[in-house]
Parts: structure tokens; sequence; C-alpha cells
């Protein structure tokens, strides 16, 4: 996935006008643009398709995923073809979830994103302690995609350790959470970053202000 000046936006609003101000403002600068539950619980998948259709950006689609094979199948099928060019899917519910998730997106000719560990404190009661195995699991079943905490830039390495550094690894955290964005950088291959981009009064400024930090 070619991710313009290597960030992508999470797009956590509640509604299409919102949305998409949010998208035109920064289009000049941006490609690619995360869409998780907030704004599809409140808008529908279509949400998905008419930004997709608008502004001709590569969309994330993230669910995290974590299912048991037959519904992440089918959940996944249904995002594919709402035109999502790919799905974040949860790593610890093991090999055979994360594969009905592949399978869905070779059908499609799509991505699969495995998520290793997350970004926010909790991470650290349970999943920390399994996200390099998740990783190794992804890399053993084909994956080339990752997700992985700026928050935490000592286990973004390890996992980028795991992963090898041909694997494209987008990393959420940076701003709001606390991450850096050109430290997680030496690292990741793309940022994910939300609230510091569309809470702001001037969301085009915000977003040049990171490219230039990031330069
Ligand atoms: P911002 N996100 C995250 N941490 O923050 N997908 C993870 O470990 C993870 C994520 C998402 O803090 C989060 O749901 F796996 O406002 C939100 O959409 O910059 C975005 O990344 C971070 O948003």
């Amino acid at each position: 996935m070619e991710v313009e000046n290597d960030i992508i936006l999470a797009l956590d609003v509640l509604n299409m006008t919102e949305a998409l101000r949010i998208v035109e403002s920064v289009s000049d600068y941006l490609n690619t643009i995360k869409i998780g539950y907030p704004l599809v619980l409140s808008e529908g998948l279509q949400s998905i398709t008419a930004i997709k259709e608008e502004f001709n950006c590569s969309i994330i689609a993230d669910f995290k995923v974590a299912d048991i094979p037959s519904t992440n199948q089918k959940i996944a099928d249904v995002t594919f073809e709402a035109g999502t060019d790919a799905i974040i899917v949860h790593g610890f519910v093991g090999d055979d979830s994360a594969l009905a998730c592949m399978n869905s997106a070779e059908k499609y000719g799509k991505d699969v994103f495995l998520l290793t560990e997350m970004s926010h404190p909790g991470a650290s009661m349970f999943l920390q302690q399994h996200a390099e195995d998740i990783a190794k699991m992804g890399v053993d079943l084909g994956i080339t995609n990752f997700v992985g905490p700026s928050t935490k830039l000592d286990r973004l390495e390890k996992i980028r350790s795991v992963i090898g550094k041909d694997s494209f690894l987008i990393s959420p955290g940076v701003g709001t959470q606390g991450g850096d964005p050109k430290d997680t950088l030496k690292f990741a291959d793309a940022l994910i970053v939300g609230r510091s981009i569309y809470l702001s009064e001037d969301p085009k400024k915000a977003v040049e202000d990171l490219i230039g930090s990031i330069k």
C-alpha cells in the first residue's frame, strides 16, 4: 500500500458531513483513510463506499475482527464488498480466524493487516505478553501487513524485528496518545493519526505541521 506522506488519517467522527469536511481539507496531502466503528456504526458501511468514491483514496477498515473463522469470513466479505482496500484483524484469536480473513481478502484482491499489540496502557495486561508470538504467527501465515503501537517504541522495535524489514508496519498512538511521529517512523512505515488532525481547528495545517515534523 502506497501511503502518501506516511500518514494515515483515522477518521473517527460520527457523521458524514464532518467526515467529508475533514477528508476534503487534508486530501492534498493524504491518500489513505482508516475508518472504524465510530463512523460505520453511525452512518453505515456506505460511508466507506462514499468516501472512496468521492476522494479515490485507499480505505483501511479498522474492525479489529476477532471472531470464529466463519463469522470472520462474513465480516471480511461484506467489508470488502463495500469497497474497502484492507481490513484490520486481531491476531490473538488464532491462525484459523486470521486465515478466514486472508481467504476473503484473496478472493477480493484486497489486504489484511494483522494487529499484534495495542497502543493503550491496558494492552500491557494481556496482549503484550503474546504480541511477538502473534507477529510470528502472521509471518508464518504469509501476512505482510501489521499494526503495532507507537506509544511503546521498545515493543514496536521488537515487533519489527519479528516481522522483518520488508513487512509493512503501520502504527497508531501518535500525538494525542503520546507517541512521537519521527521516532515511530524509525520502526514503522506509516503513522495512524486521528484526533490531533480531526479535532484541530485547522486539520490541513495540523497535517502540514505533522509532515514538517517527520521530514
Ligand atoms: P488517535 N488504534 C489505536 N491503537 O489507537 N487501531 C491501537 O492499538 C490500534 C488501533 C486506532 O489516538 C484507534 O481506534 F490497534 O485519535 C483510533 O482509530 O490518533 C486510532 O488508531 C488512533 O487515534
